[in-house]
């Protein structure tokens, strides 16, 4: 999806915003009242471009005090694992819909021109998808530790990219740091876990493009679905939604051919269908493969999904498989931030 945003999103959108225009939504209201509402501040078009803040989620209930800011491409997989995180446990944070053209919303992120990028406390920028996972689920499960001294559990070793270029990596990125001795039952389910997760980034995600413009009326119907999901009617005139989608869908159609070959794809469908079938048997009998909760393997493949929902390929393929009743599950888990009481328990950390 990456290519995707950063080629149809026209150099000029830029915005500013003021938060006349709020919509309040309350998610549910059981027997812990809580209220989540969610802000869609006014876009304007001014000749200096600024940041768009294009969404703010409110929970009252967060005193983590983290000022969270998720840099981010709305239909970007590794953005909507992340998204998943943060309502799965009701954490308040603003959204920011990178320029894919000038990317000039990640300044401060030291040349890491990726998303998403999650900034915290103002300054600090937390990157990898996977990474980040971790990090605020750790910050969740140790309630005397800060989050800088988190962050301080994931170092970083030099290393070299498939073309030689020299990256970062996080040798520890799919642990979730525990500050206590597990049992062997204990320690198996985490190795799950990260099993799946990493399963997650390096085989189910390389399924999506292939799928999603697998042929050109497919994806032209994607372009259009972005088009809703991204809301673009707000950010967007007329002509330049109508240039993006069909300069979008041709480009990425030829894309999906070249990533499906990189990926030895030969059935994109076939593929797709045996990647969700491979999870429901590894689920077996489960709600979650986290139990009777979801687990960071559940809500990184839900987010995943949820990055093509509104695509032919998510409707034929999944809905009609097994895992639908899975993904209703864990849909209904994130929208009621079932999580949320571990983000209630978490005072900030001095
Ligand atoms: N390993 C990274 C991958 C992130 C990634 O590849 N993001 C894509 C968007 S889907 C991107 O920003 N590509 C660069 C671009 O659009 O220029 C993660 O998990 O966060």
């Amino acid at each position: 999806m990456a290519w995707t945003q950063r080629l149809i999103r026209p150099v000029s959108i830029a915005g500013i915003f003021g938060f006349g225009a709020v919509s309040t939504s309350t998610l549910k209201n059981d027997e812990v009242p809580y209220k989540i509402s969610v802000e869609r501040p006014a876009i304007k078009r001014p000749l200096v471009q600024k940041e768009i803040l294009s969404r703010r989620i409110i929970n009252e209930d967060d005193h983590t005090g983290l000022k969270l800011r998720l840099y981010q491409y709305q239909s970007c997989p590794f953005c909507c694992k992340i998204r998943a995180l943060l309502d799965y446990y009701g954490f308040s944070y603003d959204i920011v819909e990178v320029n894919p053209v000038s990317k000039k919303e990640l300044s401060g992120t030291n040349g890491y021109k990726k998303v998403p990028v999650l900034r915290l406390h103002d300054s600090t920028y937390l990157m990898e998808s996977s990474l980040i996972m971790s990090q605020l689920a750790t910050f969740l499960q140790n309630e005397k530790r800060s989050i800088e001294e988190i962050i301080d559990m994931y170092p970083a070793i030099d290393s070299f990219d498939e073309n030689g270029k020299a990256i970062k990596k996080h040798p520890n990125k799919y642990f979730t740091m525990l500050e206590k001795n597990l049992s062997p039952a204990e320690l198996a389910k985490q190795r799950e876990e990260r099993e799946w997760r990493e399963w997650v980034d390096e085989h189910f995600i390389h399924l999506i493009s292939p799928n999603v413009y697998r042929s050109m009326e497919e994806s032209l119907e994607t372009f259009k679905s972005f088009e809703v999901a991204g809301e673009w009617e707000r950010i967007f005139s007329h002509i330049e939604r109508i240039f993006a989608v069909a300069l979008g869908a041709t480009v990425m159609y030829f894309i999906g051919k070249r990533l499906k070959k990189k990926h030895n794809i030969v059935d994109e469908r076939q593929s797709l269908h045996d990647a969700c079938e491979k999870w429901m048997d590894a689920l077996g009998s489960r709600k979650f493969m986290g139990g009777d909760q979801p687990n960071l393997a559940d809500l990184a493949l839900y987010g995943a999904m949820n990055s093509f929902v509104g695509c032919r390929a998510f409707k034929e393929v999944i809905a009609k498989e097994r895992i639908s009743t899975w993904y209703m599950r864990v849909k209904e888990s994130v929208e009621n931030s079932e999580g949320r009481q571990a983000v209630k328990n978490r005072v900030a950390t001095k």
